[in-house]
């Protein structure tokens, strides 16, 4: 494990996900295919994260994560499209295609997130094995996701009387990008039976792994190249959107990036040799491209 190419590993478990995402969206409904449409297509980031915690904190049954590591992808996918929809962001484009309410409509793309949402918690709680750790899961998850992150996050993202300081632009970045990919982080941790602390230690390492990473999408924003985006580039600093390169510039919101991560990698790195991986994911979301 641990001197793998980063590249080679997120390919490997992307097809994992990719895999057991075509799955729970077979053999059902044609509105689970409408739901796919938008599922289809992302970098998979947070199940990979789950997988990687899961397995460096000790986890061998890798059929026992998989199932949470797309839960958390669905939530996801579903705060893009309700991001996307014209009374929030307003963007036609998203993983490379046409947003969900531009290739169906507005109702239709409303209802996929719904329907994302709530099938989320059907994956996570699948199964008669490992209620508590599934129990635990759906507290964690679902404490990041609502009124007190990502929701909330998005309040302050949308709110036309947001101010571009730092302690706003800090409250925005850590409960609509820091506090889901801190938990991705920590659920691995959770199903593989990790000690509470430990989890919880993690949880604070993906904290700062997840500012590095809304630091990077608003770099990204300024200066990534459209067609390798998947999304509209130019649009949070075209629409005066409290950024970091907004607040700081360019070279300050890629220094406190660089930050974060050697922040992230110190705290993953206190774990050992297992956690390597984290310590590589923290190095290839600081210099994406994508
Ligand atoms: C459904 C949890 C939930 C909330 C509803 C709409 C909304 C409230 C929140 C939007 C939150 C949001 C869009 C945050 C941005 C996070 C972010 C950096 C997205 C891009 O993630 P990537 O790069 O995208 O992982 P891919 O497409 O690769 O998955």
């Amino acid at each position: 494990m641990q001197d793998i190419d980063i590249a080679t590993y997120l390919r490997t478990k992307k097809v994992l996900v990719d895999g057991a995402l075509e799955e729970y969206f077979s053999n059902s409904h044609s509105f689970f295919k409408t739901m796919y449409y938008s599922v289809d297509g992302g970098k998979r980031i947070r199940p990979i994260l789950a997988i990687a915690s899961y397995e460096a904190c000790g986890g061998q049954d890798i059929k026992s994560i998989i199932p949470v590591a797309c839960g958390l992808e669905l939530i996801h996918t579903y705060s893009l499209i309700h991001d996307d929809l014209p009374a929030m962001d307003n963007d036609d484009f998203r993983r490379g295609k046409a947003s969900a309410h531009k290739r169906f409509s507005e109702a239709i793309a409303i209802l996929s997130g719904d329907g994302l949402f709530a099938y989320a918690f059907e994956l996570f709680s699948k199964g008669k094995e490992m209620r508590d750790e599934k129990l635990a899961v759906v507290h964690a998850v679902s404490e990041v996701v609502g009124p007190r992150g990502v929701v909330y996050g998005q309040v302050m993202d949308i709110s036309d009387s947001q101010q571009p300081y730092p302690k706003i632009l800090r409250s925005i970045h850590l409960n609509k990008t820091a506090k889901f990919i801190a938990v991705s982080i920590k659920v691995g941790a959770i199903m593989a039976r990790a000690p509470e602390d430990k989890a919880c230690t993690l949880y604070h390492a993906g904290i700062c792994m997840g500012m590095l990473f809304q630091y990077t999408d608003d770099i990204l924003d300024v200066i990534g190249e459209k067609g390798l985006l998947g999304k509209t580039p130019g649009k949070d600093q075209a629409s005066g959107k409290v950024t970091a390169p907004a607040i700081y510039g360019i070279d300050g919101a890629r220094f406190r990036a660089e930050r974060y991560a050697a922040l992230a990698k110190q705290k993953f790195a206190r774990f050992g040799s297992q956690f390597n991986i984290l310590v590589k994911i923290t190095d290839f979301v600081l210099n994406r491209s994508y």
